[in-house]
């Protein structure tokens, strides 16, 4: 890839898959990653330790110990990656459900907006070995989501994301509400209130194979009460002209 990418991972309990995610990453040129780890009980937090000193100058690591969660953790991460020297920063989930070989038609496609979406559901775009519960709820989440935000995008709620450096730092992670999976909505929808170019590349989502998913009874209620709450403030937290 002929532009610099930095890939954040936040994880929680990925130890057998963040290696496999990292060799992956490490194979693709000019990309840099930062793991962040709320304390992991499974040791994932040494495991990233480890694969950080056989490649010091691509892979940092940040051992988070405020309270938990994936929103939070993206926050912390951004704020560092901000202020590392890269054109593209990007958001990928360490259990081996995005694969690193659809790296370079995400970044590619920097060029054309300031968002770009790994998408399940735009043509081209797979789910492989989701069960038709998991498949159901990841489509009513959507439809829900675009209908209460009015956002546009097909796949609201993916984790494979790359944005245009300077469009990641102007977003105003301090206003953020989420502190779960629902982070994700958020970020689009400030990101479509700031006028930014958000744009969908199809990708194959594979379904985790090792480790257990964290998609927790409260995770589900934030993600259901969060596109009112943000409408009703109508992203005032992402709107600087209140
Ligand atoms: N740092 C951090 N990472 C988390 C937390 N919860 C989940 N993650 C990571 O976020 C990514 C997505 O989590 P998953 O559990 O795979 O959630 P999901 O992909 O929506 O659900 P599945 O389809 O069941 O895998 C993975 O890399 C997790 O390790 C958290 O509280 N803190
Ligand atoms: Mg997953």
């Amino acid at each position: 890839m002929a532009r610099s990418v930095l890939v954040i991972v936040p994880t929680f309990n990925e130890r057998a898959n963040l290696p496999v995610l990292v060799a992956g990453l490490m194979a693709q040129p000019n990309v840099r990653v930062i793991v962040v780890d709320d304390q992991s009980p499974d040791g994932t937090g040494d495991v990233a330790d480890a694969l950080a000193r056989g490649h010091p100058a691509r892979i940092g690591v940040m051992h988070r110990t405020e309270r938990r969660g994936l929103g939070r953790s993206y926050i912390d991460g951004i704020k560092r990656a901000i202020e590392e020297p890269c054109d593209v920063i990007c958001q990928m989930d360490a259990d081996l459900s995005h694969d690193p070989n659809h790296l370079p038609a995400l970044v590619a496609a920097v060029d054309r907006a300031d968002v770009v979406i790994g998408s399940r559901y735009v043509r081209g775009g797979k789910i492989v070995n989701w069960p038709r519960r998991r498949r159901l709820l990841s489509r009513f989440a959507n439809r829900y989501i675009r209908l209460v935000t009015r956002l546009n995008a097909r796949d609201c709620t993916s984790g494979y994301r790359c944005w245009r450096r300077e469009a990641m730092a102007a977003m105003p992670l301090d206003r953020f509400i989420s502190d779960g999976y629902s982070f994700l909505v958020e970020m689009l929808f400030v990101a479509e209130r700031r006028g930014f170019r958000i744009t969908e590349v199809p990708i194959t989502f594979v379904e985790r194979r090792l480790g257990e998913s964290k998609l927790s009874r409260a995770v589900i209620v934030e993600s259901a009460v969060t596109p009112w709450r943000l409408v009703a403030t109508r992203g005032m937290q992402g709107d600087d002209r209140r």
